[in-house]
Order: structure tokens, then sequence, then C-alpha cells
């Protein structure tokens, strides 16, 4: 038998903030695994090296589903961001341990490729229509085929998924930058309080549409277009956002409404027929039991990262494969480049991927993460090395050492505290 000999928690901060899990074996195999919950890092790193590190010490790494049950199981404290991050991390690097000692890419072992590449989304945003616009013709030059849509509102400061200024640094698609281009926008911010940004639903309610309106005029009926209401309506105002979208055709509409109560998702749904994406801050089935079976969703936001790893999240998307519901994981910058080749394995063996959220990676980012994967007209493929893909450069990645960052919150103008 094989054992795992070494388990070392990695963390660095080259553009932004990563947590990686390196697993050796006594037979000189190595695993990586993705643990970067943005904003709250070093809790997963204490779980890590605090109470899970100490399990895994001699353990057999080809025991996957074994592993993953009694880190699930024995905590006895279940669900939650911070253990499903922790059990990701050690779950990703076993599969990368095993299909390395296979010799194979890891999708591989999930099945093998269903399709020939992965359909990505990336994030074009501005302060205003013509910044919008230039950041759109930006992504539709860096190839994106689908592209999400985000706008400031007048009479709001600052806005979710909106860059505050485009960097002046850069032209178009400068591959140095995090995300790639001149308005992408990074929620965390480093520093030691978060940053406040205001809301208004109702004037957001009213200018998102027209938004919609000027893009659909500027680039035609076919690019698919999506939006990220993150979390900061109600169901009824969800659902009028929906209805007054349907004439843009989006691809979806994303996080309308905070669904830890699913149900709420019941009204959206009787209203609108735009497409509904939800669940990048779910990490178990369970948060998606009563959106799956009334089918209240179309699409399935977790990251492998934040979901218990591939185990549990294929287990999800097979769960929703049943009631026509499609993979859209998330892949924003706080996804490290190890979480993204996990989640282009595996976009690449299911048969119901919908769509891959790509934002790429700084060019120092890219320097401590060595990749594989593929970008060509506007399609992402993992590669085809043994394992993940990835490799860790441990003393690059030392050179960046942990950097304190906060993602921001929401203030009505009457001061209340909003979701962000
Ligand atoms: C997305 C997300 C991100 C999150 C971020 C928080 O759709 O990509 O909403 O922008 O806000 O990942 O860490
Ligand atoms: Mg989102």
């Amino acid at each position: 038998m094989t054992a795992i000999q070494t388990a070392e928690v990695v963390v660095t901060s080259p553009d932004r903030n990563f947590v990686t899990l390196k697993l050796t074996t006594d037979d000189g195999l190595t695993g990586l695994g993705d643990a970067t919950l943005n904003g709250r890092e070093l809790t997963v790193v204490s779980y890590l090296r605090d109470h899970v590190v100490p399990l895994l010490i001699g353990r057999d790494p080809h025991r996957i589903e074994d592993t993953w049950q009694f880190l699930y199981r024995s905590a006895y404290w279940r669900r939650g961001p911070v253990t499903m991050a922790a059990i990701a991390a050690v779950d990703v690097a076993l599969w990368d341990i095993k299909a390395k000692a296979a010799g194979m890419p890891l999708y591989q072992l999930l099945g093998g490729a269903s399709r020939t590449g992965l359909l990505a989304y990336g994030h074009a945003s501005g302060r205003d229509l013509p910044e919008l616009f230039d950041s759109i013709r930006d992504h539709l030059e860096q190839g994106y085929r689908a592209i999400r849509v985000q706008s400031g509102v007048p009479g709001l400061k600052t806005i979710y998924g909106v860059a505050s200024a485009p960097r002046a640094d850069i032209a178009t698609g400068a591959a140095d930058a995090p995300g790639g281009g001149r308005y992408d926008y990074e929620p965390a911010s480093r520093g030691a309080y978060p940053q406040e940004e205001d809301w208004d639903t109702r004037s957001y309610l009213r200018h998102l549409p027209t938004v919609f309106d000027a893009v659909r005029n500027e680039f035609g009926p076919e690019l698919p277009l999506l939006h990220d209401g993150h979390h900061r309506m109600t169901p009824i105002q969800a659902a009028k956002l929906g209805k007054s979208l349907e004439p843009y055709d989006l691809f979806w509409l994303e996080d309308c409404t905070p669904a830890e109560n699913q149900q709420g998702l019941r009204l959206v749904r009787q209203h609108t027929t735009t497409p509904l994406a939800i669940g990048e801050i779910f990490n178990t089935v369970w948060d998606y039991q009563t959106l799956v079976t009334e089918q209240l969703i179309d699409y399935v936001r977790s990251a492998v990262t934040h979901t218990g790893g591939i185990t549990h999240l294929r287990k999800i998307l097979d769960f929703a494969a049943q009631y026509q519901i499609k993979s859209g994981m998330h892949g924003p910058t706080d996804i490290s480049p190890v979480g993204m080749a996990a989640a282009l394995h595996l976009g690449l063996a299911i048969h119901n991927f919908g769509i891959q959220e790509y934002m790429k990676h700084g060019a120092k980012t890219d320097q401590v993460f060595q990749q594989t994967f593929t970008w060509k007209d506007g399609f992402l493929h993992p590669g085809d090395a043994p394992g993940l893909g990835v490799t860790l450069d441990v003393d690059e990645a030392g050179k960046y050492p942990y950097e304190q960052a906060y993602l921001p919150y929401n203030r009505l103008a009457d001061g209340t505290v909003h979701d962000w």
C-alpha cells in the first residue's frame, strides 16, 4: 500500500491570496488541492493544519471516497464553507495523485471527455455605457464567446462587479493584469477593514433593462449575455427583474435573490422565463434539494473548491442532470489555478456541462502555478498532462506572503447594512 507521507498547506498572495494543499506520497507522487475562501483564507488554513493534516499522514491516497466520508462524518459538525473548502482541497489533491498514478489526465478517470472544449464566459463591466461597450469589445478580442455584463447605476458610487476605474497601465487584453482586461474587477481589497459600497434596488431595477437594451442594439442578438444580481433582491424584486430582462434573451440571471430560503425561488420562477443560476456560496447537495427537485433553477454555480471537491460536486451535478439542470461552475480569480483545473476536468467529463466562468489570473499567479490548460476561440481545455496539470512552485509562492483582504459590504441610503 502507498501512503500519504507529507501534507503541506501553502499560503501565497501573488496577485491575491490563495491557499493550496500539497500532498506527497511515499512513492513520490504529489497532489494539489485549492482551499481558497476569499476574505476568510486563514480559517481554512487552521482547519487544515490543526485538524486535518494530522489525520492524513499514513492514509492510503487511493481511498478517495472513504477519505471524503471520514473527514465529513468524523468531524461531526457538518457542512459550511470552511469545512467543505478544507475537504475539497484533500479530495482534489487525492484525485490529482490517482490520475498521476494512472498516467492519465484527471478527466479520463471521471469517464473521459464528453466534448472537445468548455465554453467560457468573461466579465465585462463599465461605470457607463461607453466603458461597458469598450470592455465588451476587449473581451471579444480576447476570444470570449459569452459575456457577463455588469454596469454602474446612476446615483450609486460603487457597485458589485464594476471596476472603479479603468486600468491606465494597459490598453486591451494585457496578459499581466488579473482578468486580462482594462475594466476587470477584483472584489476583495487588501487592507484591515471591508470597503463600504452603496445600494438602491429601485434605481438598479429601473436602470439595468436600459443597459441590456443598449448592449443588444450595439452587439446584436447572437452573443450570449449573462448578469449577476449578487443576492441583493427580494424574490418579488427578482421576479420583476427577470421579467423586464426577457426581451434581451439572457443566457442566465445569477443570484437574483439570497437562496438560503430555497422556496423563495418558486415566486421568481412563476413570473419569469429568464434562466436562473444559483449556488456559488452553497457547499452541499442539501442546499440544492428544493431548487433541483422543483426545477427552480437552470444552472448550478458551485465551485469544486467550495463544495467538498470533485467527489461531492459530481454528486450534485449528477442529481441536477436528472432535472435537466446544467453546470455553471464559479470561476472568478479567487478560485486558484488548481481549483480552475479541477473544474475543467470535471466540466469536460460530465454530460450536463453548461458554461464555465473564466476570469484570467495575473502573470505573478501564473508563475507560482504552472498550468497546462488551453484557451482557444472562447473554449477552455484542461490539457493532457497526467493529473490536474498544475504544478506549484513553492519557492516562488514563498515570495508573496499572505496579505489581509476583505470583501466589501453594502449600506442603503439610510445606513442599513444590505446584502452585497
Ligand atoms: C462571480 C462571483 C464573484 C464573487 C467572489 C467573492 O459570479 O464570479 O459573484 O465575483 O463575488 O467570488 O469571492
Ligand atoms: Mg456570482
